[in-house]
């Protein structure tokens, strides 16, 4: 824990207070309602939350949303349409909804200190892909009619259509290859960036796992790229954003990030100056429920030269708003604006290399040997398993990690050799170093006890696995009992 920093106690942020009774009556009374309907979701839902209470979830992308974020998103905000931008919709009687879209804008703004905020996209993939949209059409788009001579799209003939088409589809994009820890969304040649796009991928130095920027100089200079992303879901580094900003300075492109997975360690002042994206991008597109553990959904923050484009997102891209999420963003990022949060954000951190530590002392390979944010990529392969394998006897276990690709993959992206990991829910529960640590000892005895399967016709098989006797019931007593001194939303009772 760094110097002068609160006890953990006060990090354990209010939604793992004791509930209130009233809070805990509120949700049985809930579920009674959604039972008098159809008692089938009632019981998932009560199951879903036991599940959740009983397993060591270690999804870098997963988080524990406050009950106060949870309940904004069950209101009658959402029976409400609102396709368009506050004071210019679409729909009549939208002035509640101008009032939590324009609170979830200002409280973004003020909690990333951006120039404009977009909070309507539905998740991730919508902010990016509404962020390509607009980076079109203000780079590409107000050009192309320039030199058409016409005024808007309106006076456009079905030819000039045509043509716009084909030249706003073979713009170029370059962005991070998905085993060096990209995602999909940044020109994974099956994903539709991949083709709406012409692509190029950068990756990380074979050696070290690590970002080489004068290779993705020398890419981005032969390659001139239109739209370069930065960002990452599986790179356990942190990324120089200032350095990212002259390389695509250096070949006229936009800077486009997408913090999604790294945006609580943003808002929590733990990324700052050169690793801060928001002054160095020109886009810089999040989801709101990972490590910032808001309600699930994207948003975009753009300097005001992008702004006007990226505010025509709904409904040229997007479909109506969801209303009652862009209020429980609201909610969430008014929560982020507390002191406490940023002593969480660092603690995240801080969880993630004592997990790593935990591994490494243990004699563990992790993807470029260590981690300086919220991920630790682990290699599976020194244990013989495929990353299937070894996700798979985790969650026996009751070890909820997700299987990853790692650098040049010999196992593809579907069994993959890598586990990643990650620390903002645990970290949410109240986890600290010492807890993390005993997380990694839990890991490396249950995948030492796992061996490879084989196949019907006897052949070695990338799926299945033989977990050692009583290994599963052993690493789930141990792990009950390092939940059981962090509870899950304590108080609330729905027995
Ligand atoms: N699904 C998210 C993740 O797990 O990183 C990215 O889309």
């Amino acid at each position: 824990m760094g110097m002068g920093r609160p006890e953990r106690a006060v990090t354990r942020i209010d939604l793992m207070a004791d509930l209130s009774s009233l809070t805990s009556s509120a949700y049985q009374q809930a579920l009674e309602v959604i039972a008098s309907v159809e008692p089938r979701v009632a019981e998932a839902t009560r199951k879903e939350l036991a599940d959740q209470r009983a397993s060591l979830k270690l999804i870098a992308s997963e988080n524990y949303a406050s009950p106060a974020v949870l309940m904004t998103m069950g209101t009658w905000f959402s029976d409400k349409y609102a396709e368009g931008t506050v004071g210019h919709r679409f729909y009549a009687g939208c002035q509640n909804v101008d009032t939590v879209e324009a609170l979830a804008a200002e409280h973004a703004r003020e909690l990333f200190g951006a120039e404009y905020a977009y909070v309507q996209p539905h998740s991730g993939i919508d902010a990016n892909l509404t962020a390509y949209w607009a980076i079109l059409a203000h780079r590409v788009e107000g050009p192309w009619l320039q030199n058409a001579g016409v005024k808007n799209m309106n006076e456009l003939t079905e030819a000039d259509w045509e043509k716009l088409r084909g030249e706003l589809g073979n713009q170029r994009l370059l962005g991070m290859s998905l085993d060096a820890g990209g995602h999909l969304t940044h020109g994974f040649r099956p994903n539709i960036s991949g083709k709406m796009f012409h692509q190029n991928q950068y990756g990380t130095d074979p050696e070290t796992g690590l970002l080489d920027y004068d290779a993705l100089r020398a890419k981005a200079k032969e390659f001139k790229p239109l739209i370069l992303v930065a960002g990452y879901s599986a790179y356990p580094r942190r990324v120089n954003f200032a350095k990212m900003r002259e390389i695509a300075d250096e070949v006229g492109a936009t800077l486009m990030v997408d913090m999604a997975h790294f945006a609580g360690l943003v808002a929590g002042k733990v990324f700052q100056g050169d690793e801060d994206p928001v002054p160095h991008a020109h886009v810089v597109t999040s989801t709101s429920h990972k490590s910032l553990r808001g309600p699930r959904g994207g948003f975009i923050l753009a300097t005001e030269e992008y702004a006007p484009s990226v505010d025509r997102g709904c409904p040229m891209v997007l479909g109506g708003p969801l209303s009652h999420v862009m209020a429980a963003k609201a909610v969430a990022f008014a929560e982020a604006r507390q002191d406490s949060f940023k002593t969480y954000a660092q603690d995240v951190a801080d969880n993630a290399q004592s997990l790593a530590d935990g591994f490494l002392k243990r004699g563990a390979k992790l993807v470029t040997g260590g981690t300086d944010n919220h991920i630790v990529l682990l290699d599976v392969t020194s244990f013989g398993l495929t990353g299937r394998q070894a996700e798979s006897a985790l969650l026996d276990a009751g070890v909820v990690t997700n299987r990853n690709s790692v650098p040049s993959d010999p196992n593809g992206a579907w069994y993959t050799s890598g586990v990643r990991l990650g620390t903002p829910a645990l970290t949410t529960r109240g986890f600290g170093s010492d807890e993390f640590d005993k997380v990694a000892e839990l890991i490396v005895d249950v995948l030492k006890n796992t061996e490879q399967g084989t196949t019907k016709a006897g052949e070695p098989s990338k799926a299945s696995y033989v977990l050692g006797d009583g290994v599963a019931d052993k690493t789930r007593a141990a792990s009950a009992e390092l939940l059981a001194k962090y509870p899950l939303y304590p108080g609330l009772d729905l027995a």
